[in-house]
């Protein structure tokens, strides 16, 4: 059942209407959109610049990512953040990452500021009908979910990854479901249903895929042509390379490459390719050492590797086709030209700092001017030119003449030594500035006004004494080893509007373990739920692993228990899940709670 109606705002003109008006005004209803070209944004997640044939990559065959590249225009320098979340931040907005509050990947420091603007917004704003397929990563409780952010459909899930790609747990729009196969091909079949239902329709649909970023799962279709191959072509620490997980990784960037080519045959077969802007980069750099052109570092460090992304756009008879350029650009640059190529104003205050680069990819930049790129993360901060980069460390390179980032040049350069030193010091004092040092303390909402859900993970929450999370990296983990009652599991949080809560909470709980009593309190207010029915579901995830995992959880299938209906008053204090009988050797496991507000109640 979709639920996303009675949890959504209306939208401000019923699309009849929308669609009655707008071919009134143009009196051409077959074209009622022609000056609005539809929209699709491939991001992928952890794939290098070497990752694709069309780079040079003889490892791999990506046919269909590379006709994108023929038919349309490359970037061939284009810089991403080294990590997941602050890049995603940068492409809504069309702002350096520090700017939107994104700090890192997890417990919440992946939020984006509510002063934000997205680029969701702008085209929704223009009439546009948007979604969102795969992993967001920018946020999960309203007011930062994606369907508050100007997503009106939303499947996939908000963490920063997964811990098992067949059939996992999902959401749709607030609402917890469950995925059908792999993940990616389900979120593309998503993305060919979503269009093929509004094709009529100016659509915004944004595909952030979660590969190759691990667990390195790919099905035996991708996988078996690497499984015992050898690579050719080896990163440029070979020593360094992980081969089984360097294999995983190019067998799930074919996996992509099918799907994309899936997508694009879509837009083919309903006429719309002409009308269609497609864009395709990745948000960092490689998650390995693997070949990626012999650039320095991968994802996490701000060289040259772990910061150049593929990226290519696609306009039929809008954008020359074959088209490639070196000038320098980036994910700050996308909301800017995107607007710009749609006829679209920002309906954000916040003032941009990427440039429409419109001109560029129109063949009208005469003279592009000159500007500096800058790369941050974690107290990082490193600047590209058009031919050098300053690096974190103060080494300076000519990335012109050593695209390994090996000589430093600094001597050699000092006036362009000192123009980017200068560059990065004003860069560290006005932009990183605007982010809060210290731990991010922004509580969870609870209980937006416009939407009734909230999902409540292990991931966000605080755990004492003896309760243990079952993996390292928080993002799909779930607590575990819950064997006394003065443990507890909380949530900073803070409650937007008074209501009623119809509260669930996903465990697992052993035939031995049951009669154990939990307690789900809000200040005074608290209900109690004794476990009757036992669910103690095996591991998953391990079985379908092509590399060995690191950081991610193994996953259960933790299924709902209703807590009943609590009451939360507005405000802000800890949402404690406790444990009134421990009878066996352990409480539940928790995985995650969901709240849905049935009522609100006057503050
Ligand atoms: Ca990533």
């Amino acid at each position: 059942m979709n639920t996303m109606s009675k949890n959504r705002l209306p939208k401000k003109w019923p699309l009849m209407w929308r669609l009655f008006l707008f071919c009134l005004l143009t009196g051409n209803i077959a074209s009622a959109h022609a000056d609005k070209p539809n929209v699709i944004i491939i991001l992928t997640d952890d794939q290098g610049w070497g990752d694709l044939s069309v780079h040079g990559n003889t490892n791999i065959s990506t046919p269909n990512i590379d006709r994108l590249a023929s038919q349309g225009m490359a970037l061939d320098r284009f810089y991403v953040c080294p990590i997941c979340s602050p890049t995603r931040a940068e492409f809504m907005t069309g702002r350096y990452n520090p700017r939107t509050g994104v700090k890192s990947a997890s417990r919440g420091e992946e939020r984006m500021d509510l002063d934000e603007t997205t680029i969701f917004e702008d085209f929704k704003a223009a009439g546009y009908d948007t979604a969102a397929f795969g992993k967001w990563h920018n946020g999960m409780q309203p007011p930062y979910h994606p369907n508050a952010r100007g997503i009106d459909e939303y499947y996939g899930f908000c963490s920063g990854h997964w811990g098992h790609y067949y059939s996992p747990m999902l959401e749709h729009n607030g609402q917890i479901v469950t995925g059908e196969g792999f993940v990616i091909d389900d979120f593309t079949n998503r993305a060919m249903n979503f269009i093929q239902e509004h094709k009529e329709e100016p659509f915004f649909v944004y595909l952030p895929y979660c590969t190759p970023h691990s667990p390195m799962q790919v099905p035996g279709r991708w996988w078996n042509k690497f499984a015992n191959h050898d690579l050719p072509l080896r990163a440029r620490k070979d020593q360094q390379e992980n081969l089984p997980h360097s294999r995983a990784a190019l067998a799930m960037c074919e996996n992509i490459d099918w799907n994309v080519g899936r997508l694009l045959k879509t837009l083919d077969d309903l006429e719309i390719a002409n009308n269609t802007i497609v864009i395709y980069f990745s948000d960092n750099g490689p998650n390995g050492y693997r070949w990626n052109g012999d650039m320095k570092g991968k994802k996490g460090a701000v060289d040259e590797g772990g910061v150049r992304s593929p990226f290519f756009i696609r306009w039929p008879g809008k954008i020359k086709a074959g088209g490639k350029t070196d000038t320098i650009a980036g994910s700050i640059d996308l909301k800017p030209t995107l607007l710009a190529l749609a006829g679209i104003s920002d309906t954000g205050a916040l003032p941009m700092d990427g440039v429409s680069l419109k001109p560029l990819l129109f063949g009208e930049a005469e003279s592009w001017p000159v500007r500096l790129y800058i790369n941050h993360f974690k107290g990082k901060t490193s600047v590209r030119s058009q031919r050098f980069r300053l690096g974190f460390k103060g080494g300076l390179y000519d990335m012109r003449n050593d695209p390994g980032q090996r000589v430093d040049v600094k001597e050699k350069f000092p006036e362009i030594y000192a123009e980017l030193t200068a560059a990065r010091e004003k860069f560290d004092k006005e932009v990183v500035g605007e982010l809060p040092e210290g731990i991010d303390e922004r509580p969870f909402t609870i209980g937006h006004p416009d939407f009734a859900f909230t999902q409540l993970p292990a991931r966000d929450a605080i755990a004492t004494g003896d309760i243990q999370r079952s993996g390292r990296a928080p993002n799909c983990s779930y607590y575990t080893n819950w064997v006394s009652k003065e443990d507890t599991i909380s949530w900073n949080a803070d409650v937007q509007i008074a209501g009623d809560y119809q509260a669930q909470v996903y465990y697992t709980c052993a035939e031995e373990n049951l009669g154990t009593v939990l307690k789900l309190s809000w200040g005074e207010s608290a209900i109690t739920k004794e476990v009757t029915v036992a669910n103690d579901p095996p591991f998953v995830g391990a079985e379908s692993d092509r590399s060995t995992r690191k950081s991610e959880s193994l996953v259960k299938d933790f299924v709902p228990l209703d807590l009943g209906v609590i009451r939360l008053e507005k405000g802000k204090r800890p949402l404690v899940l406790s444990a009134l009988k421990i009878p066996g050797q352990q409480s539940i496991e928790m995985r995650l709670i969901m709240l849905n507000r049935i009522s609100k109640v006057k503050d």
